[in-house]
């Protein structure tokens, strides 16, 4: 596929490569380029080493196993690496399971607690914000630096992480340079973000369309060949500040809508109408998509990636900001509603229907279910049963099956749509109060 690559306006200042360098590299100086390395068209018998094998590393790293790369999979935690190691994997994921147990027994994926030589690296770790809503880019950087003494020449590295924009050139480029690579001559680096939605992994790694984003124009190309190798999408190719930002521009976009619909719920609640069905008719119109409310946004992606492009540039990111805002306050509206129903009865009991942060999963990673149903328990509000069928323990919280829950509450508070909960019979919730935070019985 012929490239079709912006040039970069203006590299970050602390660029590892200069900015004359990243998009300019001649037509000959690219052919030498092209010599010097492997050709990444066909995947079978590439060495591939994925760093971080979470809900990212961990698929690509075993679908890239049974495309015939030979993978060795790193994580810095031991039981990650023994479990993986055993065919048997730690977090949930439909399919990933008979996918890993194959990878390994076939001899394609090994894990490890150290990087080893490799003709194409994938980082795939952790990238938080902190406290104050900075980026958290520790994790890459370890990565990175983890990765450097055992990078040859002709090696190609990627980063998978959402990242803030700069961080494949500033963070990534620069551990390699300090190692005395050549970045983009030596190692072609390039940016390429996951897009995957939890619960259909394995599908959307091989059919989705990709972004991918070089240094430099010899490290687009790398990297779209690699892509191109096991992805049935379209992978497209840019300059790894625009790969960056095309990241971090889709799960603003789905918050910002997100933030919309939860705007209006609080507007309407107020107003004593019914959310759902002013969402439903106003979506007749053929150019207006409202989505659905919830109790707010949860994930570790689209509550954080936006705080990003915040921290970025924040006189300018004002609509990010407010969604972000918007959906973080979603939370405490609902906690009011059910304070505001149970102050209405003697002895309150609360059936709380789901934890996880969003329906049929058992993630609970940033869930908003579970910050309302800590604050009902802190501030006393009644007697909880909380209910989550993805789940056979929790740490924290007593779980209750939803039939009994349902028996004894007066209260139900929905939290998630999960499948479970949709065969619901209207009677069981006879004669209750009910906080229908996702328009399950609306
Ligand atoms: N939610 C609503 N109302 C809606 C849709 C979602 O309240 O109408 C809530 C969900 O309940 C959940 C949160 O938003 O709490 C996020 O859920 P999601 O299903 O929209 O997204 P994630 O976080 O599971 O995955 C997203 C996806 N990004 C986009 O759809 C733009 C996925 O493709 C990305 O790969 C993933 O983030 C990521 O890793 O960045």
């Amino acid at each position: 596929m012929a490239t079709d690559m912006a040039t970069v306006s203006g590299a970050a200042p602390t660029s590892a490569l200069p900015a004359e360098h990243l998009h300019n590299t001649s037509i000959r100086k690219r052919a030498a380029l092209l010599a010097q390395r492997p050709s990444f068209r066909t995947c079978a018998e590439l060495r591939v080493c994925v760093v971080g094998l979470g809900y990212i590393g961990l698929p690509t790293a075993s679908l890239l196993g049974t495309k015939g790369c030979q993978v060795t999979g790193v994580d810095v935690s031991p039981e990650v690496v023994a479990t993986i190691n055993d065919g048997r994997i730690h977090i949930e994921e439909p399919d990933l399971d008979l996918m890993v147990k194959s990878a390994v027994q076939s001899g394609r994926l090994v894990a490890s607690l150290t990087p080893v030589a490799a003709d194409v690296y994938i980082l795939a770790v952790p990238t938080p914000i902190r406290a104050d809503k900075q980026p958290d880019l520790s994790m890459v950087q370890a990565a990175a630096r983890s990765i450097a003494p055992v990078v040859r020449k002709g090696s190609l590295v990627i980063l998978e992480s959402t990242s803030p924009v700069g961080t494949t050139n500033d963070v990534v480029a620069r551990e390699l340079a300090a190692a005395g690579l050549r970045v983009g001559e030596d190692v072609f680096v390039a940016y390429c973000p996951e897009r995957v939605l939890p619960g259909r992994i394995l599908t959307e790694l091989v059919e989705n369309d990709r972004v991918v984003g070089g240094i430099n124009d010899a490290s687009t190309e790398a990297a779209l060949e690699f892509y191109q190798s096991f992805v049935r999408g379209e992978v497209v190719g840019v300059d790894s500040r625009t790969a960056e930002m095309v990241k971090l521009a889709e799960n603003s976009f789905r918050d910002v809508n997100i933030a919309y619909a939860n705007e209006l719920s609080m507007i309407c609640g107020r107003a004593g109408i019914s959310v759902w069905e002013v969402i439903r008719i106003a979506n007749r119109h053929p150019r207006v998509k409202i989505l659905q409310p919830g109790p707010g946004v949860g994930g570790h992606c689209i509550a954080v990636d936006p705080w990003f492009i915040v921290a970025s540039d924040p006189e300018h990111a004002r609509l990010i900001r407010a969604a972000r805002e918007v959906n973080d306050s979603k939370p405490h509206w609902v906690i009011e509603r059910v304070k505001q129903c149970a102050a209405a009865l003697h002895k309150p009991v609360i059936a709380c229907l789901g934890l996880s942060f969003k329906a049929d999963v058992d993630d609970l990673r940033e869930s908003p279910a579970v910050d309302i149903v800590k604050e009902l328990e802190r501030a006393q509000v009644g007697e909880l049963l909380v209910v989550e069928p993805h789940l056979l323990f929790h740490p924290e919280f007593e779980l209750t099956p939803v039939e009994q829950a349902l028996q004894r509450a007066n209260i139900v508070l929905v939290l998630v749509d999960h499948k479970a909960f949709k065969r619901i019979r209207r009677e069981a919730l006879h004669e209750k109060l009910l906080i229908d935070t996702r328009g399950l019985f609306l």
